[in-house]
């Protein structure tokens, strides 16, 4: 059987944090497919297609992930690819709440699909798409928390090359 994790999230845009868990859980899991959902309460910067652009250029690298855009309810999603697993990452006791009522919610609709969470990578454990884009705004040197591709385009929306 094909082990296969969801990867959901905004991903406004994928940064190095991210990638972490991406990549490790690639280790992990036969398949992963990172989900893109859209969420309008976070009022993105990037569009659902420029996310999963920038994450399909960030991850050609790994065989066994794919990008896709979804909507509608991450459980109904998983169900129709067959997914064992929803793949999470945890950064501070902050994310716990939040990723708690989540996962509570998600097993409610769906109690076959499990939930994995991976810790954060120490250097990344403050690393946030927020920080990212409002330090990005100002001009600051982001090049060390995005992937290369992420960074030209925070340069192209911030009109800063
Ligand atoms: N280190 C490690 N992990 C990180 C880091 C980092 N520096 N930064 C982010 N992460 C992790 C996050 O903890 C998360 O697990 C993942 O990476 C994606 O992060 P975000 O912020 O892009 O994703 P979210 O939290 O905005 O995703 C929210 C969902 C899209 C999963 C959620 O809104 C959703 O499921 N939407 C679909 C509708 C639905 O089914 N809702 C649930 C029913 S209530």
């Amino acid at each position: 059987m094909t082990r296969l994790a969801i990867c959901p999230g905004s991903f406004d845009p994928v940064t190095n944090g991210h990638l972490d868990i991406i990549q490790r859980g690639a280790k992990i899991f036969d398949e992963i497919i990172v989900a893109v959902f859209n969420n309008q309460s976070k009022n993105p910067l990037f569009t659902v297609e420029e996310r999963v652009h920038l994450l399909q250029k960030a991850t050609e690298d790994i065989d066994n992930i794919s990008v896709d855009a979804c909507s509608g309810l991450l459980m109904d999603y998983a169900q129709s690819k067959n997914a064992q697993a929803v793949l999470r990452g945890l950064r501070a006791v902050s994310d716990f709440e939040y990723e708690l009522q989540l996962t509570s919610m998600n097993r409610k609709l769906n109690e076959e699909i499990e939930t994995f969470f991976m810790m954060t990578n120490n250097q990344y454990s403050f690393l946030s798409s927020s920080m990212v884009k409002e330090i990005a705004k100002y001009q600051a040197n982001v090049s060390d928390l995005v992937p290369p591709i992420v960074d030209e385009a925070l340069k192209e929306k911030f009109n800063n090359i």
